[in-house]
């Protein structure tokens, strides 16, 4: 399981308040958190809500916060194409994500230049367009096929294409944990990757943790290869490490047993 650590992000209070302070020590420590617990790359954020401008300034600085914790891999999260080309203009390594393209017209024509750029990056697809999130899988399933083929055509390859099938809250819609996984089954036929918000399905809801660790298990069962997560939950990591062993991930149980030793959560 790829994990992309969600904490750096603008619409956190406490993030909020530390991007409009600079405050450099608290970013740095959030990034060093998630990669002790496990996180392949870091998430980043800038949105506070303050325009495009304002957004990439804030971007490149929590670029330089990342760096001066260790040259990390990165997993750059804006809605809009230029904070996205900009991000991806000042990383260093190659190993590195685009968070996200959808199926919306104009963001297509402006983002696969911009991807094309970065053949060797990893590209999160979100499974919804100018109309919104499709509440049937199977409209889902016809835009992630279109933007594989979008992609692929530039040169990217099916194990860079991570798929979100887009996790909506279970109490707006009783179902929507069911049509997410539903989705999820669906698209694992087209060999590309699957990755997705997990937190989203618990908003509303009291106890969110024990929520999220109880879908995360179902994700994993249905291949579920990657998720943006918070690796500093306990339960995040148990989740995944004993779903994985229970799916036949974890050879002679040997992960499962170092992380028991290791008290790992
Ligand atoms: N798919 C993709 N990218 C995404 C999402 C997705 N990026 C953003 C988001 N969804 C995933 N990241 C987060 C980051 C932080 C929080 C939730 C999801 C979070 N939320 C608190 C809450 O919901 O209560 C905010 C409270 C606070 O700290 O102020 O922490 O689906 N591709």
């Amino acid at each position: 399981m790829i994990i992309i650590g969600e904490r750096i992000n603008g619409t956190r209070k406490r993030i909020k308040e530390a991007i409009e302070k600079k405050d450099k020590e608290f970013i740095k420590k959030e990034i060093k958190k998630q990669i002790e617990c496990g996180a392949n790359y870091v998430d980043l954020n800038a949105g506070i809500g303050k325009g495009k401008e304002r957004e990439k300034e804030d971007i490149k600085w929590l670029v330089e916060c990342l760096y001066e914790v260790g040259e990390l891999p990165v997993c750059i999260d804006s809605s809009d194409p230029d904070v996205i080309d900009f991000g991806l203009s000042l990383i260093k390594t190659s190993d590195k994500m685009i968070n996200s393209i959808n199926g919306e017209k104009e963001k297509i024509e402006k983002l696969l230049p911009v991807i094309k750029k970065y053949p060797e990056s990893k590209i999160i697809c979100l499974t919804m367009d100018e109309k919104g999130i499709p509440f049937d899988y199977k409209k889902r399933i016809e835009i992630a096929e279109k933007l594989i083929e979008l992609l692929n055509d530039i040169g990217i390859n099916n194990e860079n294409i991570f798929i979100d099938c887009l996790v909506e809250p279970i109490s707006v819609n009783h179902e929507n944990g069911l049509i997410f996984l539903r989705a999820l089954k669906e698209i694992k036929k087209f060999n590309v990757k699957t990755t997705c918000g997990l937190s989203n399905v618990s908003f509303g809801l009291p106890c969110r943790k024990l929520i999220n660790k109880y879908f995360l298990a179902l994700c994993i069962y249905e291949g579920l290869d990657s998720a943006i997560v918070d690796p500093t939950i306990p339960d995040i990591r148990e989740a995944i490490c004993i779903s994985e062993m229970l799916i036949g991930k974890d050879e002679f149980c040997m992960n499962y047993i170092s992380c028991i030793r290791e008290n790992l959560f």
